[in-house]
């Protein structure tokens, strides 16, 4: 494993009449309350310089789509992170869905979408609906949990590598992957080496579940190789899409979860709306999608000089997309502080958005529909009884624990 280090190219000099921002959004006092930094980048100008990584940014909605929709000219091949792939060292094997532009991205996303697609999903709700139901009810038996460890990271931990076809030993390796490979598209700071040795043996392990062999004869891994039997893929192409589901499905959608589950704890007054209408859940999760943004930010880099919103762009550049701020940026947003169950949340980033945006955002949402529906059918409250403690990556936004209560109704 190499490790992915940023290094600043001084080659790269603000555009003239940009604001210079000196803030860190990556560090620990960022995390801890990312809202005002959020302004400060939206309300300086529709781009910023942020000298501490010399690059680009924005956190207003219309700039942050109108980059993400054009992929030609804001590159994905080049990393998505803070790493310029073009000059500095992979951290990894270059994905060749999330690191690729069209035409390699093409081929690649169509076979994520035929399997992750509208039918397998719903025939997996049936057995998510029943993992869930069982595990509600245990928790509404103790009433006091860990939301975390509990319930976000417990649900999918159970049905995603399940129905992907996964082995059973060596899957505590997943979580501590994911967040690692989360922490890389960021700086090398102090979050990302914490969390290095911890997926250090997880990578080796995770490598060897891609191969068709350790997969189940069911499952998103066997129909991935199904697909390479008919000729879409090649054998090694397969392996890189099952790792790319496995790093990306896992940390995401505890975030996802934990981040609903967290929304509707702050909120009594939606939690009573959802609980009196368990109909609502998917647009309960929706809503928390964008009021949380689990996937904070992301980058692009500019593939050949070009301009945006009036300033020139240097090839290479790279620009710092802040979804999590796109997503309450009053431009866009009534009252984007609030998290409101009944918003129309359609046309938030927290999928991203373009070519890009999340190929397993149904996956995701089915099983954040199913926890909050079965939260909400079952408890009459949900309250949260201890401090939240956040839990620091620099892509990732969520929770180490939710010390919480509900009650039965
Ligand atoms: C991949 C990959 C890994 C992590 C996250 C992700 C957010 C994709 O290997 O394609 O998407």
């Amino acid at each position: 494993m190499t490790s992915g280090i940023p290094k600043s190219d001084p080659a790269l000099v603000p555009p003239p009449g940009l604001p210079i921002l000196d803030l860190d959004p990556f560090d620990y006092a960022y995390f801890d309350n990312p809202y005002p930094h959020h302004a400060i980048m939206r309300e300086a100008a529709p781009l910023f310089w942020l000298s501490r990584y010399n690059c680009i940014g924005t956190g207003r909605y219309d700039l942050v789509v109108e980059v993400l929709k054009d992929w030609e000219r804001f590159t994905s091949a080049r990393g998505v992170g803070l790493v310029d792939y073009a000059k500095d060292e992979r951290f990894r094997p270059q994905s060749m869905i999330l690191e690729a532009d069209p035409p390699v991205h093409t081929r690649t996303r169509s076979a994520m979408m035929k399997v992750l697609s509208p039918r397998v999903m719903r025939g997996l709700r049936k057995h998510f609906e029943n993992v869930a139901d069982e595990l509600i009810d245990e928790l509404l038996d103790r009433e006091v949990f860990d939301g975390i460890p509990d319930l976000a990271e417990r649900f999918p931990l159970t049905v995603f590598p399940d129905s992907l076809g996964m082995k059973r030993e060596g899957r505590e390796n997943l979580l501590p992957v994911g967040d690692l490979v989360f922490n890389s598209f960021g700086p090398e700071n102090e979050i990302f080496l914490k969390s290095k040795p911890l997926a250090e043996k997880g990578f080796a392990w995770l490598e060897m579940q891609c191969r068709r062999e350790n997969l189940a004869p069911t499952g998103f891994g066997k129909a991935m190789f199904d697909l390479v039997d008919e000729g879409h893929l090649v054998e090694r192409e397969g392996e890189v899409m099952v790792r790319a589901m496995l790093m990306a499905g896992v940390d995401t959608t505890v975030n996802g979860i934990g981040g609903g589950i967290y929304s509707l704890a702050k909120a009594p007054d939606q939690y009573a709306k959802l609980a009196e209408n368990p109909d609502l859940a998917r647009d309960a999760f929706e809503e928390a999608v964008r009021w949380i943004s689990p996937a904070q930010a992301f980058f692009r880099t500019v593939s050949q000089d070009t301009e945006l919103a009036g300033v020139h762009l240097a090839e290479g550049t790279k620009i710092f997309l802040v979804l999590s701020s796109a997503n309450r940026d009053p431009r866009k947003w009534e009252n984007p502080d609030r998290y409101d169950i009944t918003r129309k949340a359609i046309g938030h980033v927290g999928f991203g958005h373009g070519i890009h945006m999340c190929v397993g955002q149904n996956l995701a949402r089915l099983e954040g529909e199913i926890i909050l529906a079965t939260i909400a059918r079952k408890a009459k409250s949900l309250e949260l009884i201890g401090p939240a403690k956040l839990r620091y990556n620099n892509t990732l936004r969520g929770f180490a624990s939710l010390p919480l209560r509900i009650k039965a109704k």
